[in-house]
């Protein structure tokens, strides 16, 4: 779907990466791969567009996520759920699902957010009204009841979430996610200290937990890496700091599932951002150079 998105296009998404050989990609490195296909969601064109309590197409929102969350909590146990997005805040539903799978109740879980924004905004705090930039405020209990009911009554923790690749935060949101205590690394962090620190400190801070979501927006990585985003920011993750951050996920073993959001073709370059992130993806799961 688009529809929690600023510009039309990103529905467009899991096409692309298709397009660009994803399920190749994974079956050369050893993987069975199953595409359980597309979620259904109405168009933007075929709805009425009005903001609702600060909210943008709430409705056709929160069923996407129910679906998504519902489809992944129902995967088999030793599947990896890949998902491909779609705007940001399917998150909402994936790491949900995530967490519910094989547990009702929900598993404490640790989620690493590959993003140039911390989508930590809530309805109040929003510039925009659009819920792609909310999805992880809600995944801590934080902001409209319905978005933050998707779980029951399961939130992530605030200590549980680390951000990599920051570099567009509101003025309200910054505030919330000092208040929440999340720990964001931006990209003066990853240029001082690099991603190899970075990388060693977030899987000893998430060292108990026993799934780890990697939720990756695309417009993490630099725009000249990924120019089909719907809200580049300059001075993004080099192509080799996107792979070596997955490299390390890889050989720490610990990631049980991931998202890949936010590729637009539309504005896209001959399909380059859709193959850069199966390249990440196919990182994550296990390509190695030698
Ligand atoms: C902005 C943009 N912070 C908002 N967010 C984006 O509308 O809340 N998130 N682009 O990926
Ligand atoms: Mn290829
Ligand atoms: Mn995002
Ligand atoms: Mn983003």
């Amino acid at each position: 779907m688009d529809l929690g998105a600023g510009r039309r296009g990103v529905d467009m998404g899991p096409s692309a990466l298709r397009n660009a050989h994803l399920a190749t990609h994974l079956r050369g490195l050893g993987h069975t791969v199953d595409d359980l296909g597309d979620i259904a969601v109405a168009l933007p064109e075929t709805l009425d567009k009005h903001m609702e309590a600060g909210l943008v197409f709430l409705d056709p929102i929160i069923n996407a996520c129910r679906d998504a969350a519902g489809r992944v909590a129902a995967l088999p146990d030793g599947t990896f759920p890949l998902t491909l997005g779609g705007d940001h805040s399917v998150s909402m539903g994936t790491v949900t699902g995530n967490a519910l799978r094989g547990n009702p109740q929900g598993v404490r879980s640790g989620l690493i957010w590959v993003d140039a924004h911390t989508d930590y905004n809530t309805p109040q705090s929003s510039p925009s009204g659009n819920i792609h930039g909310m999805p992880v405020a809600h995944l801590t209990g934080l902001g409209d009841p319905l978005l933050t009911g998707l779980g029951g009554g399961w939130h992530m923790l605030p200590e549980d979430i680390v951000m990599i690749g920051i570099r567009s935060v509101d003025a309200r949101e910054r505030a919330l996610m000092q208040e929440a205590g999340i720990l964001a690394y931006t990209m003066k962090d990853v240029d001082q200290r690099g991603i190899t620190r970075i990388m060693d400190e977030t899987l000893e801070r998430l060292g108990g937990l026993e799934r780890l979501h990697v939720s990756f927006d695309a417009d993490a990585l630099d725009p000249t890496v990924c120019p089909g985003v719907g809200t580049p920011v300059p001075g993004g993750l080099t192509y080799r700091e996107g792979h070596l951050l997955m490299e390390l996920l890889s050989e720490s073993g610990r990631v049980t599932s991931m998202d890949i959001v936010e590729v637009n073709p539309i504005l896209d370059t001959r399909n380059q951002t859709a193959e850069v992130m199966v390249g990440m993806a196919a990182s994550l799961l296990g390509q190695r150079i030698m």
